[in-house]
């Protein structure tokens, strides 16, 4: 029996708040009850609008892709980006919806980004990917912050700094403003045609200071190169980086020859709406994110004022990053969200042999997994957002810095490869129907996809974790300390309900813990061995599994202590099949077996990559 009607019902999409049990748990764990009771109606009204408005919204975008006109009638070159209704309908309500603003406004003071992130989670999977735009705006928004607050400690600033703070001013009221006329969005121009991953390397953009006497951090300069991914390309502002060069040719003073140096681009064009600058050369023909005006842009010249001091581009970026990142794992969790939530309706219609699949033990057991899965990257999302409000809030001790610094990559590649697996998984239970368009199934894949790849790729963030690793003693001892405490605390508490008889439930949550216990080891093991030579070949090979070894440890930790405070037997099970299914191998690991594994390791990939072999030349260029 087909089920007709299947995925034009709004309310059965399951993306409203109401019918998200376990995110409202999880806030309810995290945020007091007065700023959570106040927080939730404005939480529910979105997740109506989500699953109504804003999803058709989502799939105009979609089915309106956006263009580029390059030439008016009479020839003159506009490089128009032409985007649908829907697009900029989703912009204002995006700022009408504060899905930047509410992180600033801090209406919840050190609570105002988790529950920024809980809407976030509730918009993303049905935004048609205006969540991209929104990432990289609230990623500008927080520089513009973080420099004033640099400035504002300099009493005696010079002319050219208070036109800075000025500028940033202003670019921050925009980009956090709730009136839809005057919000902005922001780009983040760092990839170029040398590649994203090693910003540094693949850098050529150059920067001249329009007046050579004048190249201190609030002077304008032009900027002159190719970006080779800029998205969206409709913002009003971008950061960008670029290397700094006097008008010989010979790097700035203060610019090492390899660092880059960061600039806010004006988005301009003049009255006849031709760009001031810049070129757009063309939008990218993408495998997802098609609703996304992708564009790669050849700057020419355009005006861009410095906010970083020379060559400490890098760095002054990271901070935009690190919040693209947290946006990433929102966006992640909301699509495995929605793909559960449409499997787990699916199964309520669609009979097979003779019953409904969610009679079906096999079906149960499978949306069972999406749920967990689901739950695990939410878990985790929503612990880097709590520790992002405290340090903005000032409220965040060094321990929770380096938690934060730490888990941030690790949440974004683990959050990004379970969207993938799950959607996966999640379109395989529709069977046929899945792989057909006009279901709106496909494209949740697709979209996810880019997942692992924008941001940072699974690679490059399994070495940013070496990176926090090796950069700092305590960040390793930190996150050990606050797994162990945290699972003898979920275990006493596991042991005390389960002694009061209060709950049948508490037995699989000791199991939890146990598991929990028995994995330390081996993940300490680990550590050990990448603090001690974090740049070394070994630990190299070795990252993802590391990285991946943490994130499940540390999710296992937060399912287990959810667990242990709701006492409710299905947070309970969450929390035991999770160490069941991740935790199995950490036990075993040693030091010294570890060692031996990186050295078989490393040859097994030397050889399996072909690395070792007498293969064809690679092409002379990619
Ligand atoms: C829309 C459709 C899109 C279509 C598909 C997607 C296409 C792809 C689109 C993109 O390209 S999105 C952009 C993706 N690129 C990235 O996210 C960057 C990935 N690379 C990294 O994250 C590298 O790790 C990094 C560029 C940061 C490495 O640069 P370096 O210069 O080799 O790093 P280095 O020297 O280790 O660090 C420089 C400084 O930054 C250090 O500080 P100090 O100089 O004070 O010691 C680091 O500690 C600091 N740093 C680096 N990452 C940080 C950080 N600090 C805080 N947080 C971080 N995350």
């Amino acid at each position: 029996m087909a089920p007709h009607g299947f995925l034009q019902d709004p309310p059965a999409l399951g993306n409203q708040l109401t019918e998200d049990d376990f995110l409202v748990s999880l806030l309810r764990r995290l945020v007091p009850a007065d700023a959570l009771d106040d927080a939730l109606p404005d939480l529910e009204h979105f997740g109506w609008e989500v699953a109504t408005t804003i999803k058709q919204l989502g799939q105009q975008a979609e089915r309106e892709a956006p263009t580029l006109q390059q030439y008016d009638a009479w020839g003159a070159r506009t490089d128009t980006v032409v985007t649908s209704p829907a697009w900029r309908e989703l912009k204002a309500v995006s700022a009408r919806e504060g899905l930047v603003a509410a992180a600033y406004e801090r209406r919840h003071g050190v609570h105002s980004r988790l529950l920024q992130v809980a809407k976030l989670y509730c918009f993303g999977a049905s935004s048609g990917l205006f969540n991209c735009p929104l990432a990289m705006t609230d990623g500008a928004a927080r520089l513009c912050e973080l420099l004033l607050e640099k400035q504002g400690q300099d009493a005696a600033a010079t002319q050219q700094q208070q036109e800075l703070a000025a500028a940033l001013q202003d670019a921050f009221r925009h980009l956090t403003s709730r009136d839809a006329k005057l919000f902005w969005t922001s780009g983040q121009w760092m990839t170029e045609r040398g590649g994203g991953s090693d910003v540094v390397g693949g850098t050529e953009t150059e920067a001249l200071a329009e007046d050579p006497s004048h190249t201190a951090p609030g002077s304008w300069f032009r900027l002159h190169g190719y970006k080779w991914f800029t998205s969206a390309a409709d913002g009003e502002i971008s950061m960008a980086l670029a290397r700094e060069r006097s008008a010989s040719g010979t790097a700035n003073s203060g610019s090492t020859g390899r660092g880059l140096t960061l600039f806010l681009v004006p988005v301009t064009r003049d009255a006849d709406g031709r760009p001031q600058g810049f070129e757009v050369v063309r939008l990218k023909d993408k495998l997802g994110t098609r609703q996304l005006p992708t564009a790669e842009l050849r700057l020419a010249g355009m005006r861009a004022l410095k906010v970083s001091p020379a060559g400490r581009g890098v760095p002054a970026i990271a901070a935009m990053v690190n919040i693209t990142r947290l946006h990433n794992s929102a966006a992640a969790a909301s699509f495995m969200r929605r793909i559960t939530a449409l499997a787990q309706d699916y199964a309520r219609r669609r009979a097979a042999f003779g019953s409904l699949l969610i009679h079906q033990p096999l079906a149960q057991r499978t949306l069972g997994w999406l749920h967990l899965h689901t739950a695990a990257s939410l878990a985790l999302t929503l612990e880097v957002a709590h520790l992002q409000g405290l340090l903005e809030c000032g409220g965040a001790s060094a321990e929770a810095g380096h938690m934060l610094r730490l888990l941030t990559p690790l949440a974004k590649l683990f959050t990004a490869k379970e969207a993938v697996a799950v959607v996966s998984e999640g379109i395989e239970f529709f069977g046929g129907q899945g792989y057909i368009e006009g279901t709106h199934l496909p494209i949740i894949l697709r979209d996810a996809q880019v997942l692992p790849i924008w941001e940072g790729t699974t690679s490059v963030l399994s070495l940013d974790v070496l990176r926090v690793l090796g950069g700092s003693p305590q960040a390793a001892a930190t996150f050990l300390r606050q797994c162990s405490a945290r699972i003898a605390a979920a275990s006493k508490a596991a042991q005390t309900a389960g002694g009061s008889g209060s709950s049948g439930a508490q037995a699989p949550l000791q199991q939890a813990c146990m598991a929990l216990q028995r994995s330390l080891p081996g993940v300490g093991s680990r550590l050990e061995a990448a603090v001690a030579a974090p740049t070394s070949p070994a630990a190299q090979v070795e990252a993802r599994q590391l990285a991946f070894a943490l994130a499940r440890l540390f999710v296992g930790v937060l399912l287990a202590e959810h667990a242990a405070w709701s006492g409710e037997e299905e947070h309970t099970l969450l929390a035991s099949e999770w160490c069941q299914e991740c935790l199995a191998a950490e036990g075993a690991a040693t030091s010294s077996r570890l060692q031996a594994e990186a050295q078989a390791q490393l040859h097994t990939a030397r050889v399996l990559s072909g690395a070792d072999s007498a293969l064809p030349q690679p092409r002379a260029r990619y």
